[in-house]
């Protein structure tokens, strides 16, 4: 994968508003590669932590998730690993080395399909920091019809909430220290196949129900600054490591994907 030519102004939007629209970032062949990977894994059974489809037919109108894709299929650990995307996530958290936290698909069937509700992503990681962030790749063009993302601008500077279900979503709007985001509008991420977006862990976000015929397919790799901390929260990703409160996330499950010698 090549370099991905990303802007100061670029960087200077995320900081300011919490996300940020980047458009054909893979290549013709690129994203038909990470099509193929996810079509094949999504039929394929894994490990019951990480294969969140089947167990809550409620979960599963809103998405199929399916997670650390990487550790299970050659095609979808290329597209994990791209250093163009990780130099993208290094360069707009400005941090000197940047971690794998987890990767995961989320498909949005047709059908009976329900909204991503509005949440933050932190609130569920176990992390002390703040700064982790997400690459949302459409493998898929999408809009309101099929499930694209939105985001509120700025929200990420509200800082830490609880943690939405989102199945039985609260209202983030109504948590004291978000009330005044209520009338922003949101930033609607409608975009053609191959092009992404990037929203800090504490970005508001929210995804269409997808009311086509087709899946909406996304690959989502989220990265963290290296020097990440284990909170102790619950996690599948963590539970069952052994992992110290206060101990930097690191090591062969979460490998460094971008880093650089000037920072
Ligand atoms: O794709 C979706 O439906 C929601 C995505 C999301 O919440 C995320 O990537 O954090």
């Amino acid at each position: 994968m090549s370099h991905y030519p990303l802007t100061e102004e670029q960087i200077a939007f995320y900081r300011q508003n919490g996300y940020v629209q980047l458009l054909n970032v893979l290549t013709a062949e690129e994203l038909e590669a990470v099509r193929q990977a996810v079509d094949e894994v999504m039929t394929k059974p894994l490990e019951k932590a990480f294969d969140r489809v089947g167990h809550n037919p409620e979960y599963d109108k809103v998405f199929h998730q399916k997670v650390n894709l990487w550790r299970e299929h050659e095609g979808i650990k290329r597209f994990v690993f791209s250093p163009k995307l990780a130099e993208i996530a290094r360069r707009l958290a400005g941090v000197a080395r940047i971690r794998l936290w987890h990767d995961h698909a989320l498909v949005k069937m047709p059908g009976d399909s329900k909204p991503s509700p509005w949440h933050q992503d932190l609130p569920y990681w176990p992390m002390n920091e703040e700064g982790a962030l997400s690459c949302w790749m459409a493998l898929d063009d999408v809009d309101e019809n099929n499930g694209c993302m939105a985001f509120i601008p700025g929200s990420h500077k509200v800082g830490r909430l609880d943690p939405i279900n989102l199945v039985n979503p609260q209202d983030i709007f109504g948590f004291e220290a978000s009330g005044h985001l209520k009338g922003i509008q949101p930033a609607v991420m409608r975009m053609p196949a191959g092009s992404c977006t990037f929203h800090n862990g504490l970005t508001f976000h929210y995804a269409f129900p997808n009311r086509t015929d087709k899946p909406r397919r996304a690959m989502i790799v989220i990265y963290m600054p290296d020097g990440t901390t284990y909170s102790g929260k619950r996690h599948i990703c963590t539970d069952g490591l052994n992992l110290e409160v206060g101990q930097p996330l690191a090591g062969e499950l979460f490998p460094i994907l971008a880093s650089s010698q000037y920072l």
